[in-house]
Order: C-alpha cells, then structure tokens, then sequence
C-alpha cells in the first residue's frame, strides 16, 4: 500500500512539473484528488485494508493527499503569477501618447437663438408653449381664418396626411389651442417646427422653426405691438435697433405689418449684409383678427390681442452672419463650433 501510495505520489509530482498551463494543471488535480481520482479510490479501498492497520494507511494517506495538493497550489499560484506577468507585459500603455480628446457637443446655432427669444419674451412676462407638429386643417387652417381655396391652403404648400390632418405649416394652431382653453388674459409664446413644400436652397427648406407670440387682453392695441416688438428688437439686436412697421396682409391679423430692424451691421447707412437699403425684415405681426378670436371661443366685443411670427432659422442666420440655411441642417461640428 505503501509502495502504491508512493507511486501516485511521484506520478503526481511529475504529472504537476509537466502541466503546461492552468487547465492542465487542474485536469491533473481532477485525475488524482477528484472523485474519480486515483487516491480518492485507495481512500475507498480502506475496506480491504486490515483493521489494525488503517489508522497508518489513513494518516499515510492523508498525508500523500496534503502534500500533493500543498504543491499543487504552488504550481498554480506560479502559473497564475506568470499569466499576470505576461499580461501586464502585452498591455504596457505609453503614456507618452497624446490623450484623447473628450468630443464635448455643442449647442446648435438654432437653440443659441431660441433660447435668446426665449429669454426676452420670457422676461415681458409670457409663457413658452408647445403642441402638436401633425395638425387638424382645423387648427392650421379654419380657426386662423384662412380659409378653402386659400393660396396656403394648396397642396403644393401644405403637407397633407389626409384630408384632415397636416403636417402644421406655422406655430398658430398652438395659439388656438390655447385659446379655446379660455383662460385670459394670455401672454405666450408658441416656438417648434413647421413644414412646408419647399425646395432646398440658401434660405428655405421643408422643415423650418417658427417663434409665434399672441397676447390676448382687455384693450390690447397696435400700440401694445408695437412697443412690445421695438423692445424685442432693441434686446435681441442691440440697443440702437430702429424698427419699421409695413403695412402687409395676413388672414389671421387686421392690421397686420411687416417688421424690419435697422441693420445691425451698419447701423442703417447700407451695407453688404442689408442689401444697401439699411432695414433688415424679421418677422410679420398684427392684431388678431376678430373672427379668429371668435372661432377660438373669445369675445370679441371684449377682449383685442395681438400676434407675431418669426422664423428662427432667419434670426440665427441674421445673428450669427451666415449665409446659408443649408449649413444649419448639416451638423458639421466644425461649423456648430463657431457660434
Ligand atoms: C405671423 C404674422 C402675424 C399669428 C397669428 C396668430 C393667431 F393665433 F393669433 F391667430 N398667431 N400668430 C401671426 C400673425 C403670425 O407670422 C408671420
């Protein structure tokens, strides 16, 4: 017995200085100590042992079993210890490396500018409200008071998703919204997309922003307008900013005028950026026609109001000095960077 422990022993040792890698290692451990292994079977074949002699056969056994498994661990820890060593070998970082950059994004010239309108409007005491871009007709359209057979009506215009519903082609229909809700006064601001059938080039796309304002209250005049868009003006462009209010039309204002701010550029002598006529248009008003405010669940006969609209895109090219939409839509870092 003795002898045959000794030869799983040495087999043992040689079995573990062979072992190559890891799992070799524990495919010997399994061989021998596992529980098919070769020493657990003489473990097992205590039985026929004589009596008198199992307590030293056991402890010989144990033994054998301590010692190969004290040099197993050895063998392992080395091995292990060597695996580590070649790994930290095969990763050596060169710290003498440029780091890399962390890409940190930048807000886009649009949002720049919105949030500046924001900001002003904001600060006159008006509330910022957004809706829904698909659209009843009967929002976009007929309570605005523009109606069948109008010109914006037309399909080559307007995105139809059926008869009923469009793609909204202004930032109106939130106004209505609001104001069938009936809770006056209303001080708000409607700024999000819009749509309409247009070709690309340097100043139109298909989907743009707009930044519609309405303010409804007892004895609201043109004159409320007009103060209200001059401090805008004055606040957005600068403190000189002269504005010029044109007669125009509009189906959903009577007045209804266009607004231009004296350059900014050149102060309003004639420049490159205003064409030589020293006025740059940015945006078209009025006072709410009545029949709008009626269609909205409003009397008239009570309340007066007044409403703007401005494209975003236009304020963000005109502020930043760039000459083409394009550039707005294409998220070239490089460009986003600048502003
Ligand atoms: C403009 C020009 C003039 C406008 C009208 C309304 C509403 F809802 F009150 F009818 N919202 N926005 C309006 C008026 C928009 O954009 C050039």
């Amino acid at each position: 017995m003795k002898e045959k422990l000794q030869k799983i022993r040495e087999r043992a040792m040689a079995q573990i200085q062979a072992a190559g890698n890891l799992n070799s290692l524990n495919d010997v451990r399994v061989a021998i100590l596992g529980k098919k292994g070769e020493l657990t079977s003489v473990l097992k074949g205590m039985k026929e042992v004589a009596p008198e002699d199992r307590p030293k056969v056991g402890q010989l056994v144990n033994e054998t079993r301590e010692e190969i498994e004290r040099v197993l661990d050895e063998a392992k820890k080395k091995m292990e210890a060597l695996v580590r060593e070649e790994k930290l070998k095969a990763e050596v970082i060169d710290v003498t490396l440029p780091a890399k950059k962390n890409q940190v994004g930048h807000r886009h010239p649009n949002t720049i500018a919105l949030e500046e309108v924001e900001r002003i409007f904001i600060g006159m005491g008006y509330e910022v409200v957004e809706g829904p871009e698909i659209e009843y007709d009967l929002y976009n359209f007929e309570k605005l008071n523009i109606p069948e057979g109008h010109p914006a009506k037309d399909e080559q215009d307007t995105f139809y998703i059926n008869k009923e519903i469009v793609l909204r082609t202004q930032t109106s229909p939130c106004q209505a919204r609001v104001m069938e809700q009936g809770k006056l006064p209303i001080r708000m601001i409607a700024p999000g997309r819009v749509f309409r059938s247009d070709e690309v080039d340097a100043t139109h796309s298909p989907s743009f922003h707009q930044i519609e304002g309405l303010v409804v209250d007892k004895n609201i005049t043109f004159a409320d307008l007009k103060g209200t868009l001059e401090e805008f003006a004055r606040e957005l462009f600068g403190a000189e900013t002269k504005t010029k209010f044109r007669p125009h039309h509009f189906p959903f204002t009577e007045p209804s005028a266009e607004v231009d701010v004296s350059c900014f550029k050149c102060g309003g002598k004639g420049c490159r950026f205003c064409k030589g006529s020293g006025w740059i248009e940015i945006l078209g008003c009025g006072v709410v026609h009545p029949h709008v405010l009626e269609m909205c669940g409003i009397d008239p006969e009570e309340y007066t109001g007044f409403a703007f609209g401005m494209g975003l895109e236009r304020i963000a090219l005109l502020k930043y000095e760039i000459d083409d939409m394009r550039l707005l839509y294409e998220n070239d870092i490089r460009f986003l960077k600048q502003f």
